[in-house]
């Protein structure tokens, strides 16, 4: 059996789907949180100097997707064929991209609201809608089985929630969706028992 160690801050963050697929395929593993006071003497000794990384028996793999995406090939969540795999990757891919349009690091507060507004207000609807729509009469966004796309859907979710109550209110598709992941009893235990943090 391997032995791993999943490095990241103290948040969900780009962590979460690593934790996600952990706690549903029942793998043991470190969960080390590191906190942003240690960040700057401890970012020279991470390869790349970004989290997360996870070491795998000495190796250490950087890249929050590829890590997910590896162990979500362990866990049996990447999809059931080749086709159902590239349009999970295709799914995980697109929310990550909205993701990356999200101004974390803006300080400046009155713009920071602005781009949020604009991102919910004209550019959520947008990805959303296809997301639903796409959905139809499924339980999954992939095949008739979850797959990590849908573990990664229910982690945005919770981050664009946070950022903007009830953004998919318009979505009952999508909501359910989440509601079906956060029911997995794994994920169900695992959110119960996380540390609490506000990303
Ligand atoms: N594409 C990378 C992005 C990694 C990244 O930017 N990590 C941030 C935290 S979410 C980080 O390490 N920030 C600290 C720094 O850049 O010094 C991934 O998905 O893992």
């Amino acid at each position: 059996m391997c032995s791993y160690k999943l490095t990241y801050f103290n948040m969900r963050g780009r962590g979460e789907l690593a934790r996600y697929i952990f706690a549903y395929a029942g793998i043991p593993y470190e969960d080390i949180r590191i906190e942003w006071k240690d960040w700057k003497s401890i970012k020279p000794s991470i390869p790349f100097g970004k989290l997360p990384v996870m070491e795998v028996d000495g190796l250490t793999i950087n890249q929050s997707l590829s890590i997910a995406r590896y162990l979500a090939r362990i866990a049996g969540l990447t999809g059931k064929s080749r086709l159902e795999e590239v349009t999970a990757d295709a799914i995980v891919d697109t929310l990550n991209d909205f993701t990356l349009l999200i101004p974390w690091n803006e300080q400046d507060k009155a713009l920071k609201k602005n781009m949020i507004d604009d991102l919910f207000d004209n550019q959520a609807p947008v990805l959303l809608q296809i997301l639903e729509d796409g959905l139809k009469d499924k339980q999954w966004f992939v095949g008739d089985s979850v797959t990590w796309a849908d573990l990664y859907w229910h982690i945005c979710f919770t981050t664009f929630n946070v950022l903007r109550e009830g953004f998919a209110d318009l979505y009952p598709r999508l909501k359910s969706l989440k509601d079906r992941v956060g029911n997995i009893p794994e994920i169900a235990e695992w959110i119960k028992k996380r540390p609490s943090t506000e990303f």
